[in-house]
């Protein structure tokens, strides 16, 4: 027998093994159920369709390893590492996402559909954590703004409110009640011209393949120059919405953590200086960039703005 690697599998190979194995019948060296089990993990794990990133920064990428093996995840645990195993059995397909608020049609649309609708395509980001580590990371999903032109706000959308899956089955910390880490269903929110940016993206992949469980699968955000817990993870519900939404870190600690979140070297956190980051897998600290190196794309969102009150 050939040893598979399941990622390197595409759908059409994927018929081709269903018939090979069929053909080797019923003393076949595969056992039915391990046949079963190989049908079931291949469309989760197969290679997504997208177009390439030129990488036009010339980023140097982080390693798949280093990304999916340091993760925040406070649904599964506030360490950085335990989410990896505990998250290896979410349930991350069928998934359906509901869009719902100022918009033409309200509706629950699954990811596939959505992938399909929308296209995919490769953005290598700077990723920068509040907590002064940072990498880089080839993201695979779409721009924001096709997915809210698809859904038509209406003129009383001013942000859009996005909210994790609240599955206390799935996630351990929701099923903690009031000694869960933090208030869950995580909220972030953003402003309707950063959610319309450009580099706005909702990521359902990551290095050519699906989101691992542990990265926020099957379908998260991605705002690369506003610190990491922006982006959130496991998405469940978008809703355009009038008001500004209230996220779950500046409602953990308003003092320490606001709405707006964009990368500031200049402006520190109460509690550390945010004028330099850890890249993960280097041993030396490199300068922070202002908006996460991201400066002439954005910064004319904030203008007449005070980054230090709102921060
Ligand atoms: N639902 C949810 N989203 C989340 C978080 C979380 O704990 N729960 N952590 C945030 C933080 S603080 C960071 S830095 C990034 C981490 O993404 P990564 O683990 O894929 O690197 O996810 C963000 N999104
Ligand atoms: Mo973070």
């Amino acid at each position: 027998m050939q040893n598979f690697n399941l990622e390197d599998i595409t759908p059409e190979e994927l018929f081709n093994a269903r018939r090979h194995f069929l053909k080797l019948g019923a003393g076949a060296l595969v056992s039915s159920s391990a046949l079963t089990h190989l049908m079931a993990e291949l469309p989760k794990q197969n290679a997504l369709h997208y177009t390439p990133s030129t990488n036009p920064d010339k980023l140097i990428l982080n390693t798949e390893e280093q990304a999916t093996n340091y993760v925040n995840f406070y649904e599964f645990s506030t360490d950085k590492v335990a989410p990896v195993k505990m998250s290896q059995k979410m349930k991350t397909s069928p998934w359906s996402l509901g869009f719902f608020g100022e918009i033409k049609t309200e509706q629950m649309v699954e990811v596939d559909e959505l992938i399909a609708k929308f296209g995919l395509e490769e953005r290598i980001y700077r990723f920068r954590c509040v907590e002064g580590w940072s990498m880089v990371v080839p993201w695979i999903g779409f721009p924001l703004y096709k997915l809210l032109d698809y859904l038509e706000p209406n003129s009383n959308a001013k942000y859009v409110k996005f909210t994790t899956r609240h599955e206390p089955a799935m996630f351990p910390d929701q099923a903690k009640g009031i000694f869960a880490s933090i208030k869950h269903p995580y909220v972030e929110g953003l402003r309707m011209d950063e959610a319309r940016h450009p580099l706005t993206f909702i990521a359902v992949g990551m290095y050519g393949k699906r989101l691992l469980p542990q990265n926020g699968a099957p379908m998260r955000l991605v705002v690369p120059w506003k610190y990491g817990f922006k982006s959130i993870k496991s998405l469940d519900l978008i809703e355009c919405v009038t008001e500004e939404p209230r996220n779950t870190w500046q409602d953990q600690n308003p003092d320490e953590y606001g709405f707006y979140a964009n990368v500031n070297p200049e402006v520190d956190h109460p509690r550390w200086t945010q004028a330099k980051e850890r890249v993960l897998g280097k041993l030396f600290k490199q300068p922070t960039l202002k908006f996460n190196g991201y400066e002439k794309e954005v910064a004319s969102l904030y203008a007449g703005m005070d980054l230090r009150k709102y921060f």
